[in-house]
């Protein structure tokens, strides 16, 4: 009875352990079980990602491919668009913008033109509409940045900055920055560079980041303002085409007040008000403009004709936008031709809403 009880308990104590081994067994399974799924989950979430990744790539590149077509069908676009203009077709032609590049006012942009499951379109403005750095007249960046509300301090660090960065020497203005000043800059420790600018990059290391995208001066609306950087360029002759050019680069370059010359901006804009649409009116420099008794040095840096243009090729492909620019030089005998090799200044998804082409 004993030695059965005994038995018994041993049978019991076995069946509990080989209860307990299953047990554990079965936990194991079911970790196993849990971590391999968790696993599959994330690989499979990965796979997903590096799909959708390589699918966004090659749409992109579809539409990179078909913003480079934009610009090597600049001429054709203009050829039609003359053509075009030739006869004009139904309300919506009429209604239509016409793009003159001997009197250009404001920006143009061609319809969408579809190739295979893509579109592709091109956009056209003036480089000077844009103030630039390197050739624009001291006085006229002093009246600017005084829009800008700078104060007149900052101002003359502003303008000796930018001298000193290209002057050959190392002897630092008064207000300037050369090579001791920019060692001293944990963000910007670099050497003046002592040799003109060349690329709009480096403006951004001689007054910093943060500083120059903070520079704004008066938009088209009383009490609201704008980013100056946008309105920057390098390439060009530096003067401002009154024609093109937002209201406050036009009285800085000539040396008129705000309101002069925002009501001349108002007057280009045609009796709708609005810019670029098909009543916008192209003038000559007015006669007031004239600097008679004004140092007769602001009509130099303004001009009415536009020869020196940016050129975007827009392409999209699938929710895939992708911009890419180039300058275009306006020549009698060659019209517009590019002068440079594009860039890509945007690739991005487009949202649901913006899906379709203008
Ligand atoms: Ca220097
Ligand atoms: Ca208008």
């Amino acid at each position: 009875m004993t030695r059965g009880r005994v038995q018994g308990s041993m049978l019991k104590g076995q069946a509990a352990r080989g209860g307990q081994r299953e047990g554990s067994a079965l936990l194991v399974v079911l970790w196993a079980t849990v971590v391999l799924s968790f696993a599959v989950a994330m690989a499979a979430e990965r796979v997903a990602l590096i799909l959708s990744d390589a699918g966004i790539r090659s749409r992109r590149l579809q539409a990179e491919m078909l913003a480079d077509t934009a610009l090597v069908s600049l001429t054709t676009i203009l050829k039609e668009e003359k053509q075009s203009a030739v006869n004009p077709g139904n309300e919506k032609e009429s209604s239509k913008r016409r793009l003159n590049l001997e009197r250009f006012v404001g920006t143009w942009c061609s319809e969408p033109v579809a190739l295979g499951d893509g579109f592709y379109r091109i956009e056209i403005t003036d480089e000077q509409a844009r103030i630039n750095w390197l050739k624009t007249p001291t006085f006229a960046w002093r009246s600017l940045l005084q829009l800008a509300d700078m104060p007149a301090q900052q101002v003359d660090a502003w303008l000796d900055a930018l001298e000193d960065w290209q002057d050959t020497d190392d002897g630092r203005r008064l207000n300037g920055a050369e090579t001791m000043d920019y060692q001293s800059l944990p963000d910007r420790r670099r050497k003046a560079k002592n040799a003109a600018v060349t690329e709009m990059g480096e403006l951004r290391w001689i007054f910093g980041e943060e500083k120059i995208l903070a520079v704004k001066v008066p938009g088209e609306l009383p009490g609201t303002w704008r980013a100056l950087w946008p309105m920057t360029t390098i390439h060009g002759d530096g003067k401002i085409n009154i024609n093109t050019a937002p209201a406050p680069l036009i009285a800085a370059a000539a040396g008129i007040s705000l309101e002069d010359a925002q009501r001349l901006v108002k007057d280009r804009q045609g009796p709708d008000g609005i810019p670029d649409t098909v009543d916008d009116l192209y003038q000559a420099i007015p006669a007031w403009l004239n600097p008679q008794g004004r140092g007769g040095t602001s009509t130099s840096a303004l001009t009415s004709k536009a020869e020196l243009f940016r050129i975007r090729g827009i392409g999209i492909y699938q929710r895939q936008q992708v911009v890419r620019e180039a300058m275009a030089v306006l020549k009698a005998e060659t019209g517009l031709r590019l002068v440079e090799a594009p860039y890509t200044v945007e690739a991005r998804t487009l949202r649901k809403e913006e899906e379709q082409p203008q």
